[in-house]
């Protein structure tokens, strides 16, 4: 008998128990890890893999070249209830090399052994060189015809319904690095149309640090960490990117973005998407039109606060990515508007003066309103993470009939870059047949063999023309064939060098800054402060001073300032700017689906909650139970955190149904008195994190005193405190409508 192995007797006991325990557990919680509960004794009954979890999808069932198959959608990457080998056969013992007696020596006939291992050790594919970190999910896009106006693609038809892969990043980091840092957010969606499929790569901020692709190595060099110490990681508060940033100054409105509080989202969900550059859309009878393409989030754009975003950083540094499994786990699926801006398509390609090429240019929404084509749903998390989220394949170039690129010089060298990458990322040219890559239009391409082939191709022809092969593949009529829009070419000479219109470099950071909201300035201020402050060269801080005294006088006087520097006079004139209040995120009310709201419960205070935490689940946000130990509380409440596992930066809003004792795991804390604190320390960490977080937080019976010791009041703006623990949630949603109590934020910025 293996003496390791506890007694089975226990172990029944045990399972019996926690079979008890699950039954209590509230439904609504997500993130567990298998589809069904796992025993406490290690399973002896040969089965099938587990079915995948309720809340997953995988790539559709196709074939490499896109036809559709006999196999279940549920189809797992596993089948059998036995190991195996790689070969298919059965294996007995997976725990022990094959030796020449116990003690070795290890045989090298061991196939298992060595297949295992050679299998491991190429487990990894090189990270992407951008956007290495990311999250991913499955969903629909539904058109709503209103395209058909200006674009003749079917996506956009009335109704039509189109499968969708979305997969958010950040820029900078590698992939093992932490969510909520300072970046911009890419935001690239994969719809497999039934006209071959559409990839719109796109960021979470409408414009870019460079107007010609030929800098892009220059900027990404700079923004990733330095070459020697390799760090920073995952920022762009360092000398190299700041050393950059205040010589290039067409950086400088994405530069202005990037320290807003658009570069820290909230949630993925909770962040407009842009295409960036401009396309030209051709309609059916083969009008064009110039747009930009815009994802509005239903649940509004929101954002963290500085502070924030950096504890998440260390106490969940998978924020982003959980927030966004979690929130289609319990069914808050997140939705986008997908809109146009849609311009004249004239010679000249601009818009009330603005060059529509150049991408570090936005048109406000003021001058070309967005207008609503379609609306997407994510509604189904990955079921593996690197068959799917790491090994799709986006390209700007795969493009459906109705949509074409444009001359912006950005946009060119994107279109060789994304297929030249995968060529190494995912091992050579046959990508495209990965799963996750497949189209769902029929695939008749004539490329053939290279590494992982996964089509067995018929036929003796790969050419054209032939006639072995009867002729096939036939080229498509102008009805349905892609055709690049026969567009004039202006007679010119061969030069290296930018039109005139692009060397504005700095009147739309100044637009900007004045549609700003004063506090959404001051986080400005503090970004710049922050990052600048990390900076170790006099020289840099200097140069970016002067750039931003062209932007705007009292941006330059408060970084300079915060940074110990006189701030210098403007050497160019200032532009004259009108606001555009659209490129504010604050001033609006928006849904509260998909929040979290910390309950703070003592275990003589229950009363109620059952039904409290049921409001809240059925408002479509998630109620986290926070108590001094885990496991079951009374009337069938279950904690999902405790004050030791528990931080406020996971929660939206916090309700206390108590004001706890220090429990027994609480650090030593003393009160100003030097008596011991009534209230456990971790709990009053939490509502003073809330409270500077801006967050709303309720409570009701004895809460008042754990607030005080927060140092907050009854009277503070977004403090609500009642004795009917239904009308302080019902009001703590209510100002979950603007996110925070902004009210609660000082600003020194007019
Ligand atoms: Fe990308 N970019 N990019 N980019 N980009 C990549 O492609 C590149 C640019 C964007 O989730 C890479 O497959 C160049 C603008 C997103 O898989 C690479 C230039 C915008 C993603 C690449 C740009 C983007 C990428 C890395 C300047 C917003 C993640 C791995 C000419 C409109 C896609 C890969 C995903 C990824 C090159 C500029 C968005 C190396 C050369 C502008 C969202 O090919």
């Amino acid at each position: 008998m293996d003496p390791y192995k506890p007694a089975k007797i226990v172990m029944d006991a045990l399972d019996k128990a926690v079979a008890k325990v699950t039954a209590l557990l509230p439904p609504a919680i997500p993130g567990a890890p298998a589809s069904e509960p796992p025993p406490v004794s290690p399973p002896d009954e040969p089965r099938e893999p587990l079915p995948r979890k309720a809340d997953q999808a995988s790539p559709a069932a196709r074939t490499p070249t896109g036809a559709e198959t006999e196999a279940p959608a549920d189809a797992v990457g596993q089948r059998g209830e036995y190991l195996t080998t790689g070969q298919g056969a059965r294996l007995y013992d997976t725990d022990h090399s094959l030796k020449a007696g116990e003690r070795g020596p290890t045989l090298l006939q061991d196939h298992h052994l060595r297949e295992k291992i050679t299998h491991f050790d190429h487990e990894r594919i090189p990270e992407r060189v951008v956007h290495a970190r990311g999250a991913a999910a499955h969903g629909v896009f539904v058109g709503y015809g209103t395209a058909a106006k200006v674009c003749k693609a079917e996506l956009f038809g009335k109704g039509t319904q189109t499968p969708v892969f979305v997969r958010f990043s950040t820029v900078v980091g590698s992939r093992g690095s932490a969510d909520a840092v300072r970046d911009t957010r890419g935001f690239a969606t994969k719809f497999y149309t039934g006209q071959g499929t559409f990839d719109l790569v796109g960021n979470n901020i409408p414009v870019f640090f460079i107007q010609d692709g030929i800098k892009f190595p220059d900027i990404i060099h700079a923004a990733k960490p330095h070459p020697d110490r390799e760090i920073p990681q995952a920022q762009s508060a360092h000398d190299t990117f700041w050393d950059f940033v205040s010589l290039h100054t067409e950086a400088t409105h994405h530069v202005m973005w990037q320290m807003s509080d658009r570069a820290i989202p909230r949630s993925y969900r909770m962040m407009e998407g842009f295409g960036i550059h401009t396309f030209r859309l051709v309609n059916a009878e083969g009008e064009t039109a110039l747009v930009k393409f815009h994802w509005k989030p239903r649940a509004g754009v929101h954002s963290l606060v500085w502070e924030e975003a950096q504890l998440i950083n260390g106490v969940d540094p998978d924020f982003h990515r959980r927030d966004l499994a979690d929130a289609i786990e319990s069914g808050a699926f997140p939705q986008w508007e997908l809109g146009i801006q849609v311009f004249p398509d004239t010679p000249k390609q601009t818009f009330e003066g603005i060059d529509l090429l150049d991408p570090t240019k936005i048109v406000p929404e003021e001058l070309a309103p967005v207008q609503p084509i379609g609306m997407m749903t994510l509604n189904r998390n990955p079921t593996n993470f690197f068959a799917e989220t790491e090994q799709v394949a986006f390209h700007p170039g795969h493009l459906v009939p109705g949509i074409d690129i444009t001359d912006d010089p950005l946009l060119a060298a994107r279109l060789f870059s994304y297929l030249d990458t995968q060529l190494t990322r995912l091992g050579g040219p046959n990508f495209a047949q990965i799963p996750i890559n497949r189209p769902h239009a029929p695939v008749n391409d004539m490329f053939r063999d290279g590494f992982h082939q996964d089509a067995v191709h018929a036929g003796v022809a790969p050419y054209k023309p032939n006639t072995l092969d009867g002729g096939c593949p036939f080229m498509a009529g102008e009805g349905t064939a892609y055709i690049e829009v026969p567009q004039a070419v202006a007679r010119s000479t061969k030069l290296r060098r930018s039109p005139a219109s692009f060397a504005d470099h700095l009147s739309q950071p100044r637009l900007f800054w004045r549609s700003l909201t004063p506090v959404e300035r001051e986080h400005v201020v503090r970004a710049f402060t922050f990052e600048l402050g990390k900076c170790y060269e006099q020289a840099i801080k200097e140069r970016e001073l002067q750039v931003l005294a062209n932007v705007d006088g009292e941006l330059c006087a408060q970084v300079a300032a915060g940074l110990g520097l006189p701030a210098p006079e403007p050497n160019q004139p200032a532009h004259q700017v009108t606001a555009s209040p659209a490129l504010s995120q604050l001033g609006r009310t928006w849904p509260p689906d998909g929040r979290t709201i910390g309950i703070v419960v003592d275990s003589d205070h229950l009363n109620g909650l059952r039904g409290l935490t049921g409001a809240i689940t059925a408002a479509g946000m998630v109620p986290l139970i926070i108590a001094a130990h885990g496991g079951s509380l009374d009337d069938g409440l279950h904690a999902q955190r405790t004050f030791l596992t528990a931080r406020s930066v996971e929660f939206d809003a916090l309700l206390l149904a108590a004001s706890p004792p220090p429990a027994r795991d609480a650090p030593a804390s003393r009160n100003g008195t030097g008596k011991p604190s009534p209230v456990d320390p971790r709990v009053v960490t939490m509502v003073e994190e809330c409270f500077r977080h801006a967050k709303a937080i309720g409570g009701w019976g004895s809460a008042k005193a754990a607030l005080e010791a927060a140092g907050a009041t009854t009277g503070d703006p977004g403090v609500i405190v009642g004795d009917d623990p239904t009308e302080v949630l019902n009001h703590v949603i209510e100002l979950l409508g603007t996110h925070r109590v902004w009210e609660r934020f000082p600003t020194t910025v007019s």
